[in-house]
C-alpha cells in the first residue's frame, strides 16, 4: 500500500484491503478530535510501567516502507486509565508530512500537527499480533502530536540521529535503550482522548483502545525535516531522492461513537 502517489492513496487500500473500506459501523481512525467530547473524570493517568528504567539488551530501529519503527523489546507494559487490560509495549512508530505541510494523522480542531507518534501496546492475554487484530480492544496506541520548536529534543536525538542508518526498506539498525519517559512530554500526562478505532494502516482492523495526548512533543525543524528528507520507501525512490512523504491515513467519521476525555 501506499500514502503519496496518484491512485494509490488511503482512499483506494480497500481495493486490496477490504476492511479498510469504511461502512455505516465501522469504527475507523484517524478521527478529528472535537466532535461529541464527553468529559470522564474517571478517566485517570496511564500507568506506564518501564518506562522510566533504561532496559536491556538493544532495540531495534527499522524501515517497513511506510513508516519507521522502534521495536522496543520486553519489559514495558501500560495499563490503567480506563484500558481494560494490561497491555504489553511491542514498537513506536511515526507519521509525517512534507516540507511545507503537516502530518499528523488525527487532527484536533481540524488543525493537522506536523507529525505524531505511536506507541503500540498489545494486549497481555493474546499470544501475537494477529490474535489481538480478531479483538475489538486488543491494541492500545497512545498517540503523541509532535510539534516544532528551534530547539533540538536531544532525547528524540536516540531516533533522529540514526535515521541515515534506516533510508529505505529492510534496512534496520541497533539502538541502545534509553527510557521511553524521557520523549514524552514532562506535564499534563492525565490529560487525553480516548475512543475506539482501528490501525490506521492495512489490514485497518478494528481493534485499537486509542489514546492521544493533548500536550505535544516539541522537536526542532531540522529533527523534521530530517524525516521529511531523509526516509525513503524502497531503495529506488532514495536513489531517485523522492523522499516517503505524507504517511498518515485520511480522516475518518466518528458516525455514532463518542470521544471521551480525561481532560478539565
Ligand atoms: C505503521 O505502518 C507501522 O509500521 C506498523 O507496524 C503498524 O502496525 C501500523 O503503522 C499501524 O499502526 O498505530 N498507525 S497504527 O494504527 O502496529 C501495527 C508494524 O507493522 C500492527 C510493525
Ligand atoms: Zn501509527
Amino acid at each position: 500500500y501506499c500514502y503519496d502517489e496518484p491512485h494509490c492513496d488511503s482512499y483506494s487500500w480497500g481495493d486490496m484491503f477490504p476492511s479498510c473500506y469504511s461502512l455505516i459501523d465501522h469504527h475507523d481512525s484517524p478521527i478529528n478530535l472535537d466532535e461529541h467530547m464527553v468529559r470522564n473524570a474517571s478517566l485517570g493517568a496511564l500507568y506506564l510501567e518501564g518506562f522510566e528504567e533504561t532496559q536491556t539488551g538493544h532495540w531495534t530501529l527499522k524501515n517497513d516502507g511506510h513508516s519507521v519503527i522502534l521495536q522496543v523489546g520486553s519489559g514495558m507494559a501500560v495499563s490503567g486509565g480506563g484500558l481494560p487490560d494490561v497491555y504489553h509495549t511491542i514498537q513506536l512508530h511515526f507519521h509525517w508530512g512534507g516540507p511545507a505541510s503537516n502530518g499528523s494523522e488525527h487532527t484536533v480542531d481540524r488543525r493537522r500537527y506536523p507529525m505524531e507518534m505511536h506507541i503500540v501496546n498489545i494486549k497481555s492475554i493474546h499470544p501475537n499480533l494477529s490474535a489481538a487484530l480478531d479483538d475489538p480492544t486488543g491494541l492500545a496506541v497512545l498517540g503523541f502530536f509532535i510539534d516544532v520548536v528551534y530547539a533540538d529534543n536531544v532525547h528524540f536525538g536516540h531516533i533522529s540521529q540514526k535515521l541515515s542508518s534506516v533510508a529505505y526498506k529492510g534496512q534496520a539498525t541497533k539502538v541502545k535503550p534509553f527510557p521511553l519517559m524521557s520523549l514524552l512530554p514532562k506535564h499534563n500526562m492525565s490529560q487525553y482522548y480516548r475512543y475506539y478505532g482501528s490501525l490506521t494502516t492495512p489490514p485497518c482492523s478494528q481493534a485499537v483502545v486509542w489514546t492521544l495526548y493533548e500536550v505535544p512533543i516539541y522537536i526542532s525543524w531540522s529533527q523534521l525535516a530530517q524525516f521529511t528528507s531523509q526516509i525513503f520507501s524502497t531503495e529506488e525512490d532514495a536513489e531517485q531522492v523522492t523522499p516517503l512523504q505524507n504517511n498518515f491515513r485520511h480522516i475518518h467519521h466518528i458516525l455514532s461513537r463518542v470521544v471521551s476525555a480525561s481532560i478539565d
